[in-house]
């Protein structure tokens, strides 16, 4: 007999929108029921009162929540009973008190705030959103739509916008395509993608926010519904911008700009940020598939010494495990892990270690054995447990989006931590099952108690797996910064891990993909991302390989990692010249950690991306909106990899104003691509003028010494710019407590003179004091340098023009003259 409700051919259905409308794509021979969409009509009553508002068509109802004076709600109630109002990525929406103005004319209902209009028309239920200048920025081409899901309850649910002739489309997380989304209909359900191609879709995490740029205005849309979705940028019609998903309600979060860095933090205010790391967790990692037995861990180990290459983590994939059960050993391979653990820590080495989420079934394995008698592990409708093969054969899955199991998952890390292990990597947890892709719809799950099946909980499984890894650490650890990464997630994933990109291939087309990645999913709320450098699969030549630390080197997470089946591949693998660049590449990070630490507290604490493409400094030059190479790395540090090999120089477009050429100080003056050198030893790095930019001594490993000096890179500007500079003790959660300091720099140039203004915030005093000040481009020879009145007599100016001294005290007012 057919179960109706469980046809998994309802899993397969896309819709594709037409001039009429959406239609099924299936044949109506197979039996499935042609689509009868309904829209809504006319808004006959509109009610409400400070943040909420009720518009009313029939049984279909439409509720606008004024979450604060930039970012509005609406949803939709087809037969008028709204869901629960719960969500994993927004943890608690708390509508701001302020003024709200709702008023009714012939033609529509309007809500506004001082920067923000929504407009309900009466004639068609349109919804659109205007700014305080009465600029409409986003329409709906069609009245909100659904249908009703026959097989199994509720709807599917869409929304059909306005597409402008030059809107252009940003965000969606890790989509490997172009960074303009524009004329892409694109997926997002969480897919193990094993060497992914250039433009296939979907990928391993579901990320639905996207911003629209149109004439130089940009605003957001958060479409929080974690169920399949489909995005559509003017593809299908290009007058039409469509997101629809194959369940859960229409509820979206209009975010106005009018920048996109506006709509980036404001995103960020939904759905939160990423704790401050661990510091060493912004050093170089290096992982492999895998590293065993304990002879050859301890031989890469001693290898990063060695050469001389800082390096602070090594991995241990699934190999290190007992027949790839979580939490136990191979003791044949790893025969001691705690003393093992301990020596690499000696040498400076964090542990990081990899979990799945496949249990084996295995009555002998405490973690089945409890999580069985628990009634931990998923179940399918009819109440058997969901099996599947993975790595350790047959397997059934912990339900992570139960409170409960999420405790106890977490709680299973205190063996592993009192080994010593520092870092917990989260992966398949698409999840991913062998065969079958993953877990069949009709999987049940807990869902906080707001209960649903795979249809609803797939997207957020891996979230809630990394969540769970990461709650359970942190409640372990104390006050220390526990470090996650994960493969899959879903919106919010930011409050609980860093990410890598998957399995990617060694070839430069994934490099080039890898880089709008990363910058994609920064803009996308994700910011401690990487790819695997080098590539997953495949072999690198020394030249690919090189290109590619030199472009990890400035992503926010930078990791080495590759399949088992490839050559060694340690920074050292591929002999000369290659070896020295890539630990001059890496020894460049870090030196610049305290500037990266820096962007990371600028994210954390105010909502900032860390890597920002070209297109989010100057939204209004049309051609940015189509420049994917060139990013900056917080907003200080321009980047711009060479993706192909052999290249001798390359074209880079530098925004407005003055930029420093980091390896010749020369100055350039932006607006314009520039044409700059690229042999092996570098790639492309501007600084921008005005900045004040920290460095570290080198150190093969952070914590290795105390520091001592800092430096302090200022670069002239002949107008006023901001610089931060965030310290702390770099893993405790004392930042939560005001322990940290954050400086302040302030440069202001003259033509004969500049000055240089520092304050602090904060409670944490690092222990040196005093910088070692290295000013570089200062238009004139300067004759006199006072620090807060006092004259400083001992300088030098070096043959490239750099001023340098050094001051042992903290300081107020530097001011450098002719
Ligand atoms: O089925 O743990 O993406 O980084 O090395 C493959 C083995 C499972 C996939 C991950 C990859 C990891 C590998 N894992």
């Amino acid at each position: 007999m057919e179960d109706n409700t469980l046809n998994p051919k309802e899993l397969l259905n896309e819709f594709v929108e037409e001039e009429e409308g959406f239609r099924h794509l299936n044949n109506p021979a197979d039996g499935i029921k042609p689509i009868t969409k309904k829209y809504l009509g006319v808004p006959t009553h509109g009610v409400g009162s400070g943040s909420k508002y009720y518009f009313t068509d029939g049984d279909a109802k439409v509720e606008l929540i004024v979450v604060n004076e930039e970012i509005m709600r609406v949803r939709l109630a087809p037969h008028g009973v709204f869901l629960e109002d719960f969500s994993y990525a927004v943890p608690k929406l708390k509508p701001k008190n302020i003024p709200v103005q709702f008023t009714e004319d012939d033609k529509e209902f309007r809500v506004s705030t001082a920067k923000v209009n929504c407009h309900i028309r009466k004639a068609d239920f349109f919804i659109s959103f205007s700014d305080q200048n009465n600029v409409v920025t986003s329409s709906d081409a069609k009245a909100m739509h659904w249908e009703e899901n026959t097989q199994f309850g509720g709807y599917y649910v869409f929304s059909t916008k306005e597409c402008h002739p030059d809107e252009n489309f940003f965000g969606l997380g890790d989509k490997p395509t172009e960074l303009n989304l524009r004329g892409k209909r694109l997926v997002n359900w969480n897919t193990d993608a094993y060497s992914f191609a250039w433009n296939q879709d979907p990928l391993y995490r579901s990320i639905p926010f996207y911003i629209s740029v149109n004439e130089g205005i940009a605003h957001g849309i958060f479409f929080d519904n974690t169920f399949k979705a489909h995005f559509d940028f003017g593809g299908e019609d290009k007058t039409k911008t469509s997101f629809w998903a194959d369940g859960g309600e229409m509820q979206y979060y209009y975010i106005h700009g009018p920048h996109m860095m506006d709509v980036v933090k404001s995103y960020h205010l939904l759905t939160g940020t990423h704790p401050m790391p661990p510091l060493w967790a912004l050093g170089y990692h290096q992982c492999r598939w895998s590293y065993y037995p304990e002879a050859k861990f301890r031989a890469v180990a001693k290898g990063f010494r060695e050469h001389k290459i800082p390096c602070d983590a090594i991995y241990l994939d699934i190999d290190y495990m007992d027949g790839y059960r979580c939490f136990t050993w191979n003791r044949r391979y790893f025969p001691d892990p705690k003393k093992m653990i301990a020596d690499a820590a000696e040498m400076g080495f964090k542990t990081v270690v990899i979990v799945d989420p496949g249990i084996r079934v295995d009555d002998n394995y405490p973690v089945f054995k409890e999580g069985k008698e628990k009634k931990y592990f998923c179940r399918r409708s009819d109440d058997y447990y969901m099996e599947g093969h993975v790595w350790p054969g047959r397997c059934q899955f912990p339900d992570f989006t139960n409170p409960e199991v999420r405790e106890w998952w977490g709680s299973l890390f205190d063996e592993l931590i009192e080994y010593g292990v520092a870092g917990v990597w989260n992966d398949m947890n698409e999840p991913a099952v062998f065969g079958s892709g993953t877990f069949p719809a009709d999987v049940r799950h807990d869902y906080d108690g707001y209960r649903g099946s795979h249809r609803k909980a797939h997207n957020v499984y891996g979230m809630q797996m990394v969540r769970a890894t990461y709650e359970g650490m942190r409640k372990i650890l104390k006050n220390k910064r526990p470090f996650t990464i994960t493969r899959a997630g879903y919106s919010g994933l930011q409050r609980y891990a860093s990410v890598w990109t998957g399995d990617n291939v060694a070839s430069w087309e994934h490099l080039r993909l890898g880089n709008i990645q990363c910058q994609r999913l920064s803009m996308s709320g994700i910011p401690f991302c990487g790819t695997d450098i080098g590539g997953f699969s495949g072999e690198p030549d020394g030249e690919l390989f090189t290109r590619w630390i030199q472009l990890g080197s400035f992503s926010p997470f930078m990791r080495a990692h590759s399949a088992g089946d490839t050559k060694e591949r340690e920074p050292w693998s591929f002999g000369e010249p290659f070896t020295a660049i890539n630990r001059n590449f890496i020894e460049l990070r870090y030196r610049l950690l305290p500037y990266m630490y820096s962007a990371f507290w600028e994210h954390h604490r105010y909502g900032f991306p860390i890597l920002r493409p070209v297109v989010m400094q100057e939204q209004d030059v049309l051609k940015n909106h189509f420049r994917q190479d060139e990013f900056t790395y917080g907003d200080k540090i321009l980047v711009c990899p060479v993706l192909e090999p052999g290249q001798k120089s390359r074209k880079v477009y530098l925004p407005k104003g003055k930029w420093y050429n980091f390896w010749t100080n020369e100055v350039i003056t932006g607006g314009e691509e520039v044409e700059v050198p690229t042999p092996l030893e570098t790639i492309p790095i501007f600084v921008k003028a005005g900045s004040v930019i920290p460095e570290y001594p080198v150190m093969q490993y952070v914590g290795e010494k105390p520091i001592e000096e800092v430096k302090l890179n200022v670069y002239y500007s002949d107008y006023e710019a901001n610089s931060f500079f965030f310290e702390d003790h770099g893993e405790s959660f004392a930042y939560e407590q005001d322990i940290y300091s954050e400086k302040k720099f302030v440069v202001n140039g003259e033509e004969s003179s500049l000055t240089l203004n520092q304050s602090m915030e904060g409670l944490y005093t690092p222990r040196y004091d005093g910088y070692h000040f290295r000013v570089i481009g200062l238009p004139f020879t300067p004759t006199s340098i006072t620090i807060d009145g006092k004259d400083i007599t001992d300088f030098s100016i070096s043959d490239e023009k750099v001023l340098e001294f050094k001051y042992t005290k903290t300081f107020h007012t530097l001011q450098i003259s002719k």
